[in-house]
């Protein structure tokens, strides 16, 4: 069993069907197809069929598998992929009759995480969720055991198709992320102790996520260009979480992190493996629903991620919705939520504002006295808080300044 899409431009057609929501088919299609051409199949023909109920035995019904294998043999295809996870025996009776590699929609996905994956983290998640793709398919595929599995991923490690040797390495893995994972709550904790919010961004892969981060980095006071994420035209880009600060003129800061992407009909082994990369957005205290308006079918979009959040339960977290990508329109109408170009950087401005609005609510402005000897604190309240007056009188610097909660709370002995 191949579980990488080695073949570049093989002639491939892509199969679907639907049960009741047609327009919501036609768009998972129309993804299908982008998925294909990541993974740079060529793709020569598309297929759908209405079904009543899917057969547990061979997906479609036997007419529609005797159409299929007729349109692989008059057009020399090599690949089918079907808009769908199958099961194992499904793939194992389709590919039988129509005589060509059948694949699923689930390992297409992972093939794209595969070829993304840069950090350890992003490997080993998406390694254990291959392995767990492949441990019920063991026993049915190809019948032939001794048959090497190539695997892309870190080393382009090859396993033998041995169910015992796949659940030792999965658990292995498991361990190295659950240390990996531990590391890093430690960091997050160490942050949080310092009282900074944390924002999250979170979308449809494309949407433009990683693009408005590199906006708000360079909109930050505190500019490091060398910390730039990676953004393309691609679906799946970012695969892995990084977190960033942003300071704002007036002082005020907060974390940014911006993360993998949704899709559609997103696999649950990839859900379950990039849990923990997900998990940092349970702990934002707003999330930025980056929204690609130019894409027609954005509300539907809309609605894929909002179920990815209810699924990573994040309910209770603030979600302002950021429609990006207006520099496509000439006029726009606009609604509720604020509008953005991240890349032409328009409305920037607003939209800090609504963000300044939800996170420093709770923010004070206060007189408080410092005393000469503690110049420290002065040293730092300029640094690190927005100090919009200061005057000098005899029993020390009198400063007017706005103080986060954790600062007040720090403070408050010096608080007028
Ligand atoms: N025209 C236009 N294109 C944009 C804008 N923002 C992002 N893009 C483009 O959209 C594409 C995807 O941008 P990314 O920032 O990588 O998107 P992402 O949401 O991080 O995507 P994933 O990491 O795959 O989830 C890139 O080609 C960007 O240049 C925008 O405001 N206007
Ligand atoms: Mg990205």
């Amino acid at each position: 069993m191949e579980i990488n899409i080695e073949k570049k431009y093989e002639p491939t057609l892509l199969v679907g069907g639907y049960m009741i929501d047609e327009e919501e088919f036609n768009y998972s299609m129309e993804e299908l197809d982008n998925l294909a051409k990541t993974c740079e199949l060529d793709v020569a023909g598309k297929m759908r069929q209405k079904i009543k109920k899917i057969n547990s035995a061979t997906y479609f019904g036997t007419g529609k598998i005797q159409e299929i294998k007729e349109f692989v043999e008059a057009n020399d295809i090599e690949m089918v992929v079907l808009n769908d996870e199958l099961t194992p025996s499904q793939t194992r009776n389709i590919q039988e009759t129509v005589g060509c590699r059948v694949i699923d929609r689930t390992l297409l996905i992972l093939d794209i995480f595969a070829r993304r994956a840069k950090t350890k983290e992003a490997m080993l998640q998406v390694e254990i969720a291959q392995l767990k793709y492949i441990l019920p398919r063991i026993n049915i595929m190809s019948g032939n055991f001794n048959e090497r599995l190539g695997m892309r991923g870190p080393g382009e490690t090859k396993y033998e198709l041995d169910r015992r040797r796949i659940e030792k390495r999965i658990s292995l893995l498991e361990n190295e992320l659950k240390t990996m994972v531990l590391n890093r709550k430690t960091q997050r904790k160490r942050r949080m102790k310092n009282e900074v919010p944390i924002v999250s961004l979170v979308g449809y892969t494309n949407s433009g996520k990683s693009t408005l981060m590199n906006t708000l980095l360079d909109y930050s006071i505190k500019k490091d260009t060398n910390k730039a994420v990676f953004t393309k035209d691609l679906l799946f880009a970012t695969l892995e979480t990084t977190t960033r600060q942003i300071v704002l003129e007036n002082k005020r800061k907060f974390l940014l992190t911006d993360t993998v992407g949704f899709i559609s009909r997103l696999p649950h082994h990839l859900i379950k493996a990039f849990r923990s990369t997900l998990e940092e957005i349970t702990e934002a205290d707003l999330i930025l629903h980056v929204v690609d308006i130019s894409n027609p079918h954005y509300d539907r979009q809309m609605k894929v991620t909002k179920k990815v959040l209810k699924e990573i339960g994040v309910q209770q977290i603030p979600i302002l919705d950021v429609y990006n990508k207006i520099d496509l329109f000439d006029s726009l109408n606009i609604g509720d939520g604020v509008f953005i170009s991240a890349k032409e950087k328009n409305n920037i401005d607003d939209l800090i504002n609504e963000v300044s609005k939800k996170l420093f609510k709770h923010y004070k402005t206060v007189k408080m006295t410092i005393p000469y000897a503690s110049g420290h604190i002065y040293n730092y309240l300029k640094e690190y808080a927005y100090v919009t007056k200061e005057q000098y009188l005899d029993e020390g610097i009198e400063v007017t300044v706005e103080l986060s909660d954790y600062l007040y709370t720090k403070y408050k002995h010096l608080i007028q």
